[in-house]
């Protein structure tokens, strides 16, 4: 049976899914994460006049060929960013009013115009845009798109803030519906023990802004090798966790981190130079994240705006969804953590079973890749509130949207869910 059908009939026959109409608001009147209070993006001002588009596809400037309609480009990287003579794609400051949140990948496409410049964009911006920056794979921009705008954007009108809350920009009714709280917004999809963001209840709920003492401690940590490579970035993990579990009392770690050790694999697979033979060094790494190394103080680091290092060139074959879940994977096994959260200092609940990945808070990796991209589908897809996340609570309009677009990318798996009953 193809997966939709095999989704929709497990819908229906959920508890939950009887609680929605197709059209019902649900999603958007969902209530946002109980501690959040505020929304607000470093450097959000009243009025927006940046450019609301991403630099248009030009033919002389066509980097892997992705054109903004949601499909894939050559996937032939190895290409100049900007490249020479494309003035639309140069390094600008964030213009006033614009959107930066959480995310240095989408927070460096938004400063070289390849998402909207103000930080407010759509799916098809975000296809594109990841695929001719950074040689994304198709595959993967599209999961990635999907998973930024279901959480955190307007499944009407595909639109996400990259950073807070721009519901009058975002929806489709202009919010008339619920907040739309943009990628800062926490526990959707964004989480603790981040590489380089404070966990939201360590900071007053800034879990969005670039921390230069995380980002001294990532370099420290991987400074025998002085570079982000996947050993380097595994010990990082692991020194995060236990920093958050130690010191958070709010801690949640649920099975979506997953997703985010993929994230941290993007340090040693995006954001590298193939001109330089994809090291993922300091030099290359750091610009991405806006990191400035002190000249007076070594060790040390400011915050710029993020942006390609001088003379980056993108990677020379996509980064597809299948070498993404290989990296997770590999990093998990690095140092296995369970899966649950803190009520309390000293005081770890696992998670209970949910899937026969997921038992008792351990995660046991599938044999193939393919199970794996099932598992990640699935955490896209469950509509079961309990079951994977305290927050993820699906109902069929959004369902319909995640099933349209990733269909096309993870439909022929013929994934089969097995569910707590
Ligand atoms: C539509 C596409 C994308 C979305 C919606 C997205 C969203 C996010 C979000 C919400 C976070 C914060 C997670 C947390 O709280 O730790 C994050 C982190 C991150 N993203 Fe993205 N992202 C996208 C694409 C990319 C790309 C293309 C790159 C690299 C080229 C990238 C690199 C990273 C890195 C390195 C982090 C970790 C930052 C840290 O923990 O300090 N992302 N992303
Ligand atoms: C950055 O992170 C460190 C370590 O968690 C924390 O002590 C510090 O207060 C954070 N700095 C800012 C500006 O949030
Ligand atoms: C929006 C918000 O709560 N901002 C806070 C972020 O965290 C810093 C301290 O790390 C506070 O000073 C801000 O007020």
């Amino acid at each position: 049976m193809p997966l939709p059908s095999t989704l929709l009939i497990l819908l229906s026959l959920s508890p939950y899914a009887l609680s929605y109409s197709i059209f019902s608001p649900s999603f958007l009147n969902k209530a946002e994460d109980h501690h959040r209070t505020s929304t607000h993006a470093p450097f959000k001002s009243a009025g927006h006049h940046g450019a609301r588009q991403a630099a248009p596809y030009s033919p002389n400037f066509p980097y892997t060929g992705a054109i903004v309609d949601g499909l894939p480009g050559t996937g032939i990287g190895g290409i100049p960013v900007p490249a020479p003579g494309d003035t639309a794609h140069e390094y600008q400051h964030p213009p006033p009013g614009a959107f930066r949140g959480p995310c240095p990948g989408l927070n460096a496409m938004a400063n070289h115009g390849f998402i909207s410049r103000d930080g407010v964009t759509d799916f098809n911006e975000l296809v594109a845009g990841q695929q001719n920056m950074y040689n994304v794979g198709w595959d993967l921009a599209v999961v990635l798109a999907v998973l930024g705008i279901v959480f955190d954007g307007d499944i009407i009108t595909s639109k996400l803030s990259i950073g807070g809350d721009a519901t009058a920009e975002t929806a489709f009714l202009g919010g008339l519906l619920g907040r739309e709280g943009g990628l800062n917004s926490h526990n959707k999809f964004e989480v603790d023990a981040s590489l380089s963001r404070n966990d939201y209840y360590l900071a007053n709920g800034d879990n969005y802004s670039f921390n230069a003492t995380l980002f001294a401690l990532m370099t420290e940590t991987v400074g025998l090798t002085s570079r982000f490579d996947f050993k380097g970035m595994g010990v990082y993990k692991g020194i995060r966790y236990q920093q958050s579990l130690e010191t958070n009392p709010e801690f949640y770690y649920g099975p979506k981190q997953l997703i985010f050790y993929g994230a941290a694999s993007f340090l040693y697979e995006l954001f590298p130079s193939s001109a330089d033979g994809n090291t993922p060094n300091l030099a290359n790494v750091a610009p991405f994240f806006g990191a400035v190394p002190s000249s007076t103080s070594p060790g040390t680091f400011t915050f710029q705006p993020e942006r390609a290092p001088p003379g980056w060139y993108n990677r020379k074959t996509p980064y597809s969804l299948v070498d993404v879940v290989v990296q997770l994977n590999l990093l998990y096994l690095e140092n296995p953590v369970l899966f649950g959260g803190n009520t309390g200092l000293n005081n770890f609940d696992a998670l209970g079973t949910i899937t026969s990945l997921i038992t008792g808070g351990k995660y046991t990796p599938p044999p193939t890749p393919q199970e794996l991209l099932c598992l990640v589908y699935q955490l896209v897809t469950d509509n079961d509130p309990d079951s994977l996340d305290n927050i993820l609570d699906l109902p069929l309009d959004v369902l319909s949207f995640v099933i349209d677009k990733l269909d096309p990318v993870l439909g022929g798996l013929g994934c089969s869910f097995s569910r707590r009953a």
